[in-house]
């Protein structure tokens, strides 16, 4: 079942225009088609009863507020990210900043890489292994909702998007975005972390109870998205909006730091291998000349998007001429 949220404006001083992010019970048997509908119309959906375990979140949100609590010159240790690892304001290799701190890890490097040592070096044992469960929850989360896409769309072979994310090869990455909070309220709009679309396939969200998440609507409107941490907000990336041929839409999201609480969110990519390649799928576009994209690998299109800014329109390389 679709749950509507109550109407949300985009900016109290702008008129009222009501609109409504879907919301979708991931238990419910028509799941599905609340997921795709919400895919083809917003790209992004919030996902209730989850069945992540609510002690698993607290306790990895309990010890990434305490990373982040640490003396600069110790978080400094594992940074700066390149890309992983502990990052401050910089976004990125190519001048992006942000009013942020985070931490960025690689799924299946088993946490091993020099940066990400050095994270866990400054911190408990228990923020690793937190960190280890909750990456395979996302994992499990995220191959579910893209069962979900293949049943209601028919996709053949039927694995096909969600072993992407579920093979020990899938590319995917956690970042824990930490937004320190202002001692007072802005007087104009400030980026936390500016906008831009997700180069994956999907990415899933969680955060603490502070407001900040705006999504673009089809029409270019931005719109609030109201913070809720016993639930997680999918957001449709590139890659699936590649693979759909455009059905999908990969929705422009950002991050406004303008509230005197700090915000802290979790975001799992999920990606495809490095070497899959990533085409519109033939089964959902039989003919050649009604395909928008062209075929790359994931590996060249991240490639290509660590040479991008952070709002640069990345999809273009896929786009045929
Ligand atoms: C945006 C989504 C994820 O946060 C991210 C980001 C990555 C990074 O921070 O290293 C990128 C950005 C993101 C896309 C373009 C490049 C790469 C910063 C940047 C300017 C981890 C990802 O996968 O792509």
């Amino acid at each position: 079942m679709v749950v509507l949220l109550p109407p949300l404006y985009v900016n109290p001083k702008c008129k009222p225009s009501p609109v409504l992010i879907p919301v979708v019970d991931l238990t419910n048997p028509g799941a599905k088609t609340h997921v795709v509908k919400a895919c083809e119309e917003f790209g992004f959906f919030k996902g209730v009863n989850h069945g992540v375990r609510s002690d698993l979140l607290t306790q990895l949100e309990q010890e990434a507020t305490k990373f982040f609590a640490l003396p600069h010159c110790l978080k400094d240790k594992a940074g700066p990210a390149d890309p992983f690892g502990y990052g401050s304001k910089r976004i990125g290799l190519n001048g992006d900043v942000g009013s942020i701190e985070y931490i960025l890890l690689n799924a299946n490097s088993n946490l091993s890489s020099t940066k990400t040592t050095a994270v866990f070096r400054q911190t408990h044992a228990i923020f690793r292994e937190a960190v280890e469960e909750y990456m395979e929850e996302m994992k499990g989360m995220s191959s579910k909702i893209l069962e979900m896409v293949e049943v209601e769309l028919g996709i053949m072979p039927k694995e096909k998007l969600s072993k992407l994310v579920n093979v020990k090869e899938s590319d995917s990455c956690l970042r824990m975005n930490y937004y320190k909070e202002k001692e007072e309220t802005p007087a104009k709009e400030e980026i936390g972390f500016g906008e831009h679309t997700d180069p994956q396939l999907i990415s899933v969200l969680r955060s603490n109870d502070t407001e900040g998440l705006q999504i673009c609507l089809k029409d270019g409107t931005w719109v609030a998205v109201p913070p809720d941490h016993s639930s997680f907000f999918v957001i449709v990336g590139d890659t699936l909006q590649v693979m759909t041929n455009g059905r999908f839409k990969s929705v422009k999201h950002r991050v406004l730091t303008n509230t005197k609480k700090s915000r802290l969110s979790m975001i799992y990519f999920a990606g495809p291998p490095l070497t899959e390649k990533i085409a519109p799928l033939s089964c959902l576009v039989p003919k050649q000349e009604d395909r928008l994209y062209k075929e790359l690998t994931w590996s060249q299109y991240k490639s290509f998007g660590y040479k991008t800014k952070l709002g640069d329109y990345r999809l273009s390389f896929f786009e045929k001429q």
